[in-house]
């Protein structure tokens, strides 16, 4: 089977089963897409990062229905910041939200505080797997790779926030891994419009230089009618 997807049919191959793809949503923690968070203390459009839940609700719900494999994510530092890079927490605290400093929601991106955690729209389900990671890819530092080989996932849908930071740091390490990869238009988001489509644009180059991009619609269109 194909996604209705550009530049090209998704997946390149055809083979498109439960048994061998994932959706991964990535980071949609409070400190990206709520009140009192790193984005909103940033002095970001929240609405920006929001836009994506409804459609990832919809897609999870489907894939939930269907048997795939779920993934989440969580950008995140332990609690003593003893895998916080000093560079990044200097940055983060030079525009007014500094990285394990205090904020509305408790410190800001630490593992175990309010505003780390998965919002409750999102929230996985007991036996899917969470991929606690330092860094913007979901690689770097994880087992998430050993999940998916363990599980003989070739092919990887994306979702979550933000385009063109961890889901896209995330997609071009699982391309270069060999996985097959569909970015979801409306179930990403950026904390710049005009970067989130930039993001989408720089996939579709060179023949889908990092993989394809689809919708939620073509999407559930597509699983629907074939499983
Ligand atoms: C960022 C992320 N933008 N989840 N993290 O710092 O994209």
């Amino acid at each position: 089977m194909h996604i209705d997807s550009t530049p090209y049919p998704y997946p390149y191959n055809g083979d498109l089963r439960p048994d061998n793809t994932a959706l991964i949503i990535i980071d949609m923690q409070t400190d990206f897409c709520g009140v009192g968070g790193y984005v909103d203390k940033m002095g970001y459009d929240l609405s920006l990062t929001r836009a994506p839940i409804e459609p990832i609700k919809k897609v999870l719900t489907l894939f939930r229905e269907k048997g795939f494999l779920i993934i989440h994510t969580r950008e995140g530092h332990r609690p003593d910041l003893s895998d916080l890079p000093e560079n990044k927490r200097w940055r983060s605290q030079r525009i007014g939200a500094g990285i394990g400093d205090d904020g509305p929601c408790g410190k800001i991106l630490v593992r175990g505080e309010k505003g780390w955690d998965i919002i409750p729209e999102l929230y996985p389900l007991a036996g899917e797997p969470i991929i606690d990671k330092p860094g913007k890819g979901s690689f770097y530092a994880t087992d998430l790779d050993l999940i998916l080989k363990r599980k003989g996932i070739q092919n990887i849908i994306l979702s979550g926030i933000t385009t063109d930071v961890c889901v896209h740091t995330t997609m071009r390490d699982a391309n270069d891994r060999g996985y097959e990869c569909l970015m979801l238009s409306d179930c990403t988001g950026a904390t710049d419009y005009g970067n989130h489509l930039a993001a989408l644009k720089m996939i579709e180059m060179q023949g889908g230089v990092f993989g394809a991009v689809s919708d939620s619609e073509a999407l559930t269109t597509a699983i629907k009618k074939n499983f």
